[in-house]
């Protein structure tokens, strides 16, 4: 198992629309694993291969308290939508920015479990948001696209002010 290195915005390499998986062969189920591992590594609720530079169509995500539901969601298409839901969201290629994006409200979400079976699964709440979030980054997205364009060039300008100081001290 490894943690992976999480792509920072702005990278051009989060804009890469991913593709479908053909093949559950073994080097899906390691990305699978490692994604996790990085994911709760994180701390995050969810990771999308896009994010760990991998352009495939998987998305891990765990919104339990607890650490320990893990869903795998492998080619992963909305069926549905109801409602909308203005949710506050984080990205971990975005660190330290949170700001209010509107999503549906429910979701109706079909996909392939990590051991190739097909499943649907009716989201709402933080699962909905979240799935839909990382269905974006699947599509080249990150949430601060759907701000501002004066919020995104404020929060380019002090993530780039933040790496510059990490650069200087060595650190990644
Ligand atoms: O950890 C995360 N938290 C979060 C909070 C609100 C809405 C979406 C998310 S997803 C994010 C992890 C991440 O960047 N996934 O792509
Ligand atoms: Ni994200």
């Amino acid at each position: 198992m490894s943690i992976l290195n999480i792509l920072q915005h702005p990278d051009d390499r989060l804009h890469i629309s991913a593709k479908p998986i053909k093949e559950l062969d073994a080097v899906t189920h390691q990305l699978v694993k490692d994604m996790a591992e990085t994911m709760y590594s994180a701390s995050g609720i969810g990771l999308a291969a896009t994010q760990v530079n991998v352009p495939k169509r998987v998305i891990v995500i765990d919104i339990s308290e607890a650490r320990d539901d893990l869903l795998v969601l492998i080619n992963p298409e909305i069926q549905s939508r109801e409602g909308t839901v203005v949710f506050e969201e984080g990205c971990l290629s975005v660190p330290g920015v949170y700001d209010r994006v509107e999503r549906s409200e429910q979701i109706m979400v079909q996909a392939l479990s990590a051991e190739g079976d097909e499943f649907k699964l009716e989201a709402t709440g933080l699962l909905s948001v979240c799935i839909q979030h990382e269905i974006d980054h699947l599509d080249g997205k990150v949430f601060v696209e759907y701000l501002s364009r004066l919020k995104q060039d404020r929060i380019i300008k002090k993530l780039k002010k933040n790496q510059k100081g990490l650069d200087q001290r060595g650190s990644s």
